[in-house]
């Protein structure tokens, strides 16, 4: 049977200020769910702590809001445990590049299957208003009253060079853009990194949709996404051109096993269907004694 968007739709309704990026984030990855027709079943959104870790009360699939920096290694351990399972992981820019920045790098290296959305909207949200690792240098919020004093993380480079095997961007003005491409990191095998310009339009007044549109462009078919170099290049023309030129699409893609795939345990079934009712696991017991 298909799915349907309709399959994906909750009886809640969003809780976010209205005119929240979020909104359109929301829609995408719903009609990227349908459109891949994976069964609701076998969906699993993990969040952190945010405005934007409330994405999965409003995704009529399986969830798990845990703490703050921390849907990656929930996400993880899902995947691990049933590997049959779709697993994407969610949270905002602070919820990924600052607190959770450590899972964050080494979720690269190991390339589980899996998709991760980070909400970028450049501030704390949730919180009303603080400085996360995207506020631009000079920008006065609540923390930082007299203008931020730090340089922005730069998160899709720092991706490519950790070893990344899929590294995109998209913004929340572009609807079928960014459907297109979470399908794409979604079917993706291995770690999918989707970061997502999303305005807060109630705590971020100086990164405004109007302020993304006249600044975002698409890559288009000259770009090639295998090429390593030119990518970390991409990754870096928004603050080489200060913030004139701002790419959007996929950067980087390589095919590389995944983690699931090469370890011995997880090969042959997924580990929920392992039968260990007949193990003995006196000795395992013995040795914590
Ligand atoms: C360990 C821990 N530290 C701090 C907090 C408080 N806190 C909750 S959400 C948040 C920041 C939210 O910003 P972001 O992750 O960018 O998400 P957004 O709300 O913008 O979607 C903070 C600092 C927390 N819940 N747990
Ligand atoms: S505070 Fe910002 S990110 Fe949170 S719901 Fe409101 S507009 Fe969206």
């Amino acid at each position: 049977m298909m799915s349907t968007i309709q399959d994906y739709t909750t009886m809640e309704k969003p809780q976010w200020c209205p005119g929240c990026g979020n909104f359109g984030l929301h829609m995408a990855v719903k009609s990227a769910l349908s459109e891949l027709n994976i069964p609701r079943e076998k969906a699993v959104i993990c969040t952190g702590i945010g405005c934007s870790g409330k994405s999965n009360h409003y995704v009529n699939c399986y969830g798990y809001e845990g703490l703050h920096g921390r849907s990656v290694p929930v996400a993880s351990g899902v995947k691990l445990s049933n590997k049959s399972l779709t697993v994407i992981a969610e949270g905002g820019d602070g919820d990924g590049y600052g607190i959770g920045s450590a899972h964050f790098l080494h979720s690269f290296r190991r390339n589980i299957d899996m998709t991760y959305i980070v909400h970028d909207n450049a501030i704390y949200g949730l919180t009303t208003g603080q400085a996360s690792p995207m506020t631009q240098k000079g920008m006065k919020t609540k923390s930082t009253p007299h203008g931020n004093l730090e340089i922005p993380f730069h998160p899709l480079a720092v991706a490519i060079a950790g070893g990344c095997t899929f590294v995109s961007r998209v913004f929340t003005g572009d609807l079928m853009h960014m459907k297109e491409v979470l399908k794409q990191a979604i079917s993706h095998k291995g770690f999918a990194l989707v970061d997502v310009l999303q305005p807060c339009v109630t705590f971020n007044k100086l990164n405004t949709f109007a302020w993304w549109q006249q600044r975002v462009y698409k890559l288009d078919s000259s770009y090639n996404p295998q090429n390593k170099t030119a990518a970390l290049e991409k990754a870096f023309e928004e603050s080489a051109t200060d913030y004139a030129k701002i790419p959007i699409g996929i950067f980087y893609k390589e095919e590389r096993p995944t983690y699931e795939e090469e370890a011995p345990q997880l090969k042959e079934k997924p580990l929920v269907e392992h039968e260990i009712a007949k193990e003995n696991i006196q000795k395992a017991v013995e040795d914590f004694l």
